[in-house]
């Protein structure tokens, strides 16, 4: 092999393998609304994360705000007519009404965790022209969202709710750690160390490692990594590169898939809503163990698609996981509070509990 083939397939190789995470794709050629201004863009691939400020009105937020003041209301009755509460609460409002419900039928805030319906409201947010425009700016002009996303239902002083240090990426399946998925996450409230807004840990996602992980942390099914661990594989300086993150309601903070982040505890009188919403190119595996696929919303290649909503909200991912390894898909008791999935089985289980217990039971009937 002469020299200068060597060295330009070296060259090949290099470009080709360009660090998705720390790599600002070519910028769209167009000034759009909704656009960040560079500085932040380059925060995002420099830091792993950016906060954006005063981006949706109060009126946009106000459907989002309505749609979960009703989930919580069909919860309450729910509980009310299985016998569950004395009481409906329904004098209130959004930020006390799922406490008062969770302080007579502890765990109600997981129940609506679980429940992964996504109302109008939270779709119109994914799908938003300006956010789009934003998002195009992270992963270029393809752009379908990722199927993981979350209401969560912070609810003041439960464990069950208290995230601890992770990388998204380790409840994702392992065909998806090579690319890109930028998750916003979206508070519905002014977020402050209080109520436990979120913890990032810049510079995380610089090495391009997945940490190893553990599972579950305390009576939850959250996977957890340990500072020494993200200070030996992530290279984070613990003291410089963990940082609080108050959001103001307006705004949002967007992270990557390989950022460590936290929540705090809400030490607060009042429920911390907030959605975490994702996208990543359609191009690329969705990293769901294949249980669901992600939803188109943009093409290069045409300008007039339009999101197949029905087919997104149509999938059933317990069934699907389920049916996986049952023959016969398990009736659940519609109060139950143990929370299972695939991420449980890719860590070591250091910590036993019932949502683990319901993991293996799941897997197990595979052999037998
Ligand atoms: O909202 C939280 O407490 C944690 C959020 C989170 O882990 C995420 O958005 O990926
Ligand atoms: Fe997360």
């Amino acid at each position: 092999m002469s020299f200068p083939q060597e060295k330009s397939e070296l060259k090949a190789e290099v470009v080709s393998h360009k660090n998705p995470f720390t790599t600002i794709p070519p910028q769209p050629a167009e000034k759009k609304p909704g656009q960040l201004p560079p500085d932040k863009v380059r925060q995002f691939f420099d830091e792993g994360y950016t906060v954006v400020e005063e981006f949706f009105t109060t009126a946009e937020l106000q459907h989002c705000r309505d749609a979960i003041a009703e989930m919580v209301d069909s919860l309450a009755q729910k509980l009310y007519d299985a016998g569950k509460i004395k009481y409906l609460y329904e004098e209130y409002g959004l930020f006390q009404r799922l406490g008062k419900l969770e302080e007579e039928f502890h765990g109600a805030n997981i129940i609506l965790f679980k429940c992964q319906k996504m109302p109008k409201a939270f779709q119109d947010i994914w799908c938003n022209e300006r956010v789009l425009n934003l998002i195009e700016q992270l992963i270029g002009p393809d752009i379908a969202g990722h199927p993981v996303w979350n209401l969560r239902t912070k609810t003041p002083r439960s464990a069950a709710v208290d995230i601890p240090w992770h990388q998204d990426s380790a409840y994702f399946s392992e065909d998806s750690y090579d690319h890109l998925i930028p998750t916003m996450w979206l508070p519905f409230l002014d977020a402050v160390p209080e109520n436990g807004c979120m913890q990032v840990a810049k510079n995380g996602h610089k090495s391009g490692n997945v940490a190893v992980h553990t599972c579950c942390k305390g009576n939850t099914w959250y996977v957890m990594l340990e500072e020494e661990e993200m200070q030996k594989t992530l290279g984070i300086d613990p003291k410089k590169d963990i940082l609080t993150v108050p959001i103001k309601y307006g705004g949002f903070l967007l992270f990557n898939n390989l950022t460590p982040h936290k929540s705090l505890q809400n030490n607060s009188n009042d429920v911390r809503w907030s959605i975490d919403l994702r996208w990543q190119s359609p191009h690329e595996k969705w990293g769901f163990y294949d249980i669901a696929d992600g939803i188109i919303f943009r093409s290069s290649k045409d300008p007039y698609i339009k999101p197949d909503w029905d087919k997104f909200l149509s999938v059933d991912r317990k069934e699907i996981w389920q049916k996986r390894h049952n023959k016969q898909v398990q009736v659940e008791d519609p109060f139950d509070t143990t929370i299972t999935g695939p991420w449980i089985g890719r860590w070591e289980i250091v910590n036993q509990n019932i949502h683990t217990e319901a993991f293996i039971k799941i897997i197990d009937t595979v052999s037998t």
